[in-house]
């Protein structure tokens, strides 16, 4: 009986790792610390604003400040679409693509650009070392001349003991890219 109260709560605690809170979601609203003059206003998206990224090869990088090594998921990318669908591609540091997404056509007239599209997950689970990374948004391709509207990005990070800290993770952002790139 001692045994199988030991192998069940053995069986337990492992479910319960698997399980626990080791893995922690973390939403970045694009639009923040971006000059107020590249963000929208668009009351039905995630905190009302977006970062459009209309044109061809334009990028938004947003700076990841890993306190040590953690592993990462691109979870998701929150965005709205207009017309035709484009090709986005997200990297890391300039080199390592992560994925790469086609944005879902949309044709709406009544709720032009506030139509709340999700990536889903890109690439898989990767460990990213101590110290600032890069996560880049590029358009590469688009079906006519306006490309996305940029709503939030979604990524989960391992946090084993607790010590995730989500402001000093997301440590700032950057759209459009500096001149000369
Ligand atoms: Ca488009
Ligand atoms: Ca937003």
């Amino acid at each position: 009986m001692g045994f199988s109260l030991a192998t069940f709560s053995v069986f337990f605690g492992i479910c319960a790792l698997v399980k626990g809170s080791h893995d922690l979601l973390t939403r970045y609203e694009a639009e923040t610390g971006i000059n107020p003059i590249y963000t929208l206003f668009r009351a039905n998206m995630s905190n009302n604003y977006t970062v459009p990224i209309y044109r061809i090869n334009d990028y938004y990088t947003t700076t990841l400040c890993l306190d040590k090594n953690r592993n990462v998921t691109v979870t998701n990318i929150g965005y709205s679409n207009h017309e035709g669908s484009d090709n986005i591609s997200v990297s890391y540091d300039n080199y390592s693509e992560i994925g790469y997404f086609q944005s879902e056509e949309d044709y709406s007239i009544e709720q032009t650009w506030s139509v709340l599209r999700n990536s889903s997950q890109l690439g898989s689970k990767m460990e990213l070392r101590q110290g600032p990374h890069d996560l880049k948004i590029m358009l590469v391709g688009q079906h006519d001349d306006h490309g996305i509207e940029l709503d939030f990005i979604e990524l989960t990070v391992d946090d084993m003991d607790g010590s995730f800290d989500a402001v000093s993770f997301w440590c700032g952002s950057q759209f459009p890219p500096p001149k000369g790139t």
